[in-house]
């Protein structure tokens, strides 16, 4: 009798961690779910990689004419690797690359991803991530279906966008990402993270960051997309700015593997995400590589935005 109770009580427990674990991860689409499992082996890897790989610059340049660090070249080369065992997988499109490259003709979905992002980072010891854009069809911002990124920190945090955003993180002795919470934005909050060379800001983006300062936003900016945009989601809400300047009229971020994903994220978390003007998610762009100014935040902030920019 005792043995049944106690055996009847260990699967009990077995079964609340496991749907724990799992969270919405296993409801839905199974193909989707193959896909986050394979980043989660990703992240695994990067993070070792992290740890104890050579963190110097590399001799490459990336398509956009970035200086690679040997690390973008390594995680670049590992999610090719896993992503390739992945039948729903089409196609894949890496920030580190110039052409897509595809994988199964008859898979249902295109992912594009920056390996490591905040990469010039990684010498000083700072937060750095991968981004994953999940597409169907094309990689316009109306066809991004979910996203995951993942933050190397102190410790390793996945975060996952699809019907709701949900937080997981790193048990690194199981090897295993345990769920925590789903995220969600306020109406309204206290940080600004904003970017850009701030000599070359347009006056009237630069009277708009200054009011936000003397309404009494606090500056977060580290120079690294994940980090500072995680920060943002996680403190429950705020302004993350990377503008069109007059030395760079389109902004810096990629839209394929930067701005849709973390646009995605912020619009699912109760947040918005803007161009200046348009919904981040109504664009389409010309080129894999294409760039866009782009605005993060909470209600209150991005309404702010709109005001100005209008
Ligand atoms: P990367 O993909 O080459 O790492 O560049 C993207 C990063 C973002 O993470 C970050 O927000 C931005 O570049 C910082 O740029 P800046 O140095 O101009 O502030
Ligand atoms: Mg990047």
């Amino acid at each position: 009798m005792l043995m049944r109770l106690l055996v009847g009580f260990w699967r009990m427990v077995r079964r609340y961690n496991f749907y724990r674990k799992m969270s919405k991860l296993k409801k839905g689409d199974n193909q989707m779910t193959e896909i986050i499992k394979s980043i989660e082996t990703i992240a695994i890897q990067i993070n070792e990689a992290i740890k104890y790989e050579d963190t110097s610059k590399a001799e490459t340049e990336n398509s956009s004419g970035d200086i690679q660090v040997k690390l973008d070249v390594i995680s670049d080369e590992i999610i090719e690797k896993e992503f390739s065992k992945v039948k729903s997988i089409k196609e894949i499109v890496s920030e580190e690359k110039e052409d897509a490259y595809p994988l199964n003709e008859n898979g249902k979905y295109l992912v594009a991803y920056d390996p490591l992002d905040g990469s010039s980072l990684i010498d000083v010891n700072l937060s750095v991530g991968s981004i994953f854009g999940i597409y169907k069809n094309s990689y316009d911002g109306a066809n991004i279906v979910a996203s995951v990124y993942v933050v190397y920190g102190p410790r390793v945090e996945m975060v996952v966008a699809r019907d709701v955003v949900e937080l997981f993180k790193l048990d690194e002795k199981k090897g295993e990402f345990i769920f925590q919470k789903e995220l969600r934005l306020q109406e309204k909050g206290k940080l600004i993270g904003p970017g850009g060379t701030q000599k070359e800001w347009y006056p009237f983006h630069k009277e708009m960051i200054d009011n936000f300062f003397k309404e009494g936003y606090r500056l977060r900016y580290s120079g690294g997309m994940v980090p500072d945009l995680h920060q943002i989601l996680l403190k429950g809400g705020g302004l993350f700015a990377y503008p069109a300047t007059n030395d760079k009229s389109k902004g810096k971020l990629r839209m394929l593997f930067e701005v849709f994903p973390f646009a995605y994220v912020y619009k699912i978390a109760g947040g918005l995400a803007i161009d200046g003007k348009e919904d981040l998610l109504s664009l389409t762009p010309t080129h894999l590589h294409d760039t866009t100014a782009c605005f993060f935040g909470s209600d209150y902030e991005i309404q702010k935005v709109l005001e100005v920019y209008k």
